[in-house]
């Protein structure tokens, strides 16, 4: 198979990818953070922003906020301006990791004030998701220790289960918790929530409501992803994806920007599992442009991501599945391969032209002009950042 079919286009045109509001506002390292001309300096100008996105992609329908980075005042009226910008709001992401109470945990810590300050927290956010008409609450946790002994790990992962039970327990029926894992930083000894096992655990013993996020970022070198989603997807807890990419540790770059190759075997295991295009697992980015334009940055992603998709779609299950079963190694690895290999660019872009999208969403966005209008109509204020 090397020509996408109309079930596959039908399967690309139904591809709808989570954009960060966080994305695009200025972000750093701890070393610096360089401002750009035009970034927004409130929520409605990073959604305004995102839906540039989708306007010459049509693969980025809604925006995730970060609560309390993207507060308002009012939700019903960000809700009309997201609907206004032919975008909606997604999932509500939930912090605990800027605020001085929390320096040695927030769900875990054993100071029942503070740690009911951060259920709290967590049930406020439930509330936003109320007016929001957002799905899915998504945590994760910066708690950890950073020395051996510093803390009894065990008593932390028996509170932040009664933590996220008194959360689970406030979700509405449509409503879901999805719960982040990190295997580092900022803690660098032990992190509550390492890993997917961990993750596994809590969400399973809350209830059907509560899943798995998977933030491609947040392994360690060389982890083999792909399993992890192949076993979530296998077992029912596969959520949601955080998709980023790395070179080192949890760098946030484009997705697809590092090893393109990996994306492209988490997108085999995805359609292999069924969770393309289910509403079971949401697809979001999680990223940060610290150098490069934003706008721009989140489209190059979500482009990376159909690409990837449509060459995952393009893998000949039956071959390999014959190849499997006899044996051939060599084969089995070469059809996958082939697959991989194929530049689906062409096809996608004018598939995007008969769409009436642009052929090239870069060069369109590029040639739009709204860059130069954000830079000289966004002038004072304070541009929006990662922590405000
Ligand atoms: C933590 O590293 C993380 O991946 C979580 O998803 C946070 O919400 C996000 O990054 C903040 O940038
Ligand atoms: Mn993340």
């Amino acid at each position: 198979m090397s020509t996408l079919t109309a079930e596959h286009l039908s399967t690309l045109a139904a591809q709808a990818i989570e954009l960060p509001s966080w994305a695009f506002g200025n972000s750093g390292t701890r070393f610096r953070v360089f401002s750009t001309a035009g970034t927004p300096r409130d929520p409605f100008e990073k959604i305004a922003d995102a839906a540039q996105v989708h306007r010459h992609t049509a693969l980025a329908p809604s925006v995730a906020l970060h609560i309390p980075w993207d507060a308002v005042d009012d939700y019903d009226t960000l809700r009309r301006h997201a609907d206004d910008h032919g975008v909606r709001l997604g999932t509500i992401n939930s912090n605990t990791f800027q605020d001085e109470d929390y320096k040695f945990g927030a769900l875990t810590h054993h100071d029942e004030k503070i740690r009911q300050k951060a259920i709290d927290h967590h049930l406020a956010c439930i509330d936003i998701m109320d007016a929001t008409g957002s799905r899915d609450l998504k945590i994760w946790l910066a708690e950890g220790s950073n020395y051996p002994g510093q803390n009894d790990m065990r008593s932390r992962q028996d509170r932040l289960h009664d933590s996220l039970q008194e959360i689970y327990t406030r979700l509405g029926d449509d409503q879901r918790l999805v719960l982040e894992y990190k295997f580092f930083e900022p803690a660098f000894y032990h992190t509550d929530v390492p890993d997917w096992g961990t993750s596994y655990v809590q969400v399973a013993a809350l209830g059907k409501k509560a899943m798995v996020c998977l933030d491609t970022g947040h392994h360690a070198p060389g982890t083999n992803i792909e399993f992890i989603v192949m076993q979530l997807l296998r077992l029912g807890r596969l959520g949601s994806f955080d998709f980023n990419s790395r070179f080192y540790a949890d760098d946030d770059l484009i997705v697809g920007a590092a090893d393109p190759f990996q994306l492209f075997r988490i997108l085999v295991e995805v359609i292999r599992g069924g969770g393309l295009n289910s509403p079971d697992v949401a697809f979001m980015l999680d990223q940060c442009h610290n150098i490069e334009d934003k706008i721009p940055g989140q489209i190059r992603s979500v482009l990376n991501v159909q690409e990837m998709t449509a060459r995952a779609l393009l893998l000949d299950r039956d071959a390999l599945a014959a190849a499997q079963a006899a044996n051939d190694v060599l084969a089995a690895n070469a059809i996958l391969m082939d697959a991989f290999q194929t530049d689906v660019r062409p096809l996608l872009a004018a598939w995007r032209e008969e769409r009436g999208l642009p052929a090239d969403p870069m060069a369109a966005y590029a040639a739009s002009g709204y860059a130069e209008r954000i830079a000289s109509e966004r002038v004072g204020g304070m541009q929006a950042g990662w922590g405000a």
